[in-house]
């Protein structure tokens, strides 16, 4: 199967979470981490620290991986393979840019409704500073068929 390979970063400290509305394209009104598709050759970890300078003008400090990510989606021969990363400090004042659009969320005000369905099932996870790798099926864009997570 052919596979796009894509970044997450999720910028935390233990209280809040920085989250980028998605003004345009694929999954646009949802809200999430920041990242985007690995070009060809480009490093991974590279591509999550380019991705988020584009997105919203800040350098992470401190980025660590935290896991890989399947995603399957139903009928489409095509995988996802999203690569998670976190930080918790950074350079730069998180901006408004063409594509998103950042705000702060504390850890119990996050918009779980209006993020990727997935997301409330391992975002416990990542506060707990564990590394996971996980696995979802999905019938269109809203409903999860099937799914795995397994620590790392
Ligand atoms: P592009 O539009 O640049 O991807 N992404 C997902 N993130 C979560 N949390 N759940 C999903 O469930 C996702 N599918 C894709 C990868 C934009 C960003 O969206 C992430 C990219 O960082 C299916 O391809």
């Amino acid at each position: 199967m052919n596979k796009k390979i894509t970044t997450l970063l999720m910028i935390h400290d233990d209280q809040k979470i920085l989250l980028g509305l998605k003004k345009r394209g694929f999954a646009e009104g949802r809200w999430n981490g920041f990242g985007g598709k690995v070009n060809p050759g480009e490093d991974i970890g590279s591509a999550a620290m380019r991705e988020v300078g584009e997105e919203i003008g800040v350098k992470p400090l401190d980025m660590k991986k935290r896991g890989v990510f399947t995603f399957e989606f139903e009928g489409n021969p095509e995988l996802l393979e999203m690569h998670l990363f976190s930080a918790t400090k950074f350079e730069g004042e998180p901006s408004e840019g063409e594509e998103m659009r950042p705000q702060w969320y504390k850890f119990d005000e996050i918009p779980f409704d209006t993020m990727w369905p997935d997301d409330r099932l391992w975002f416990p996870l990542l506060f707990a500073g564990k590394n996971f790798n996980a696995y979802f099926k999905f019938r269109g864009h809203d409903e999860i068929l099937e799914h795995k997570i397994e620590e790392a």
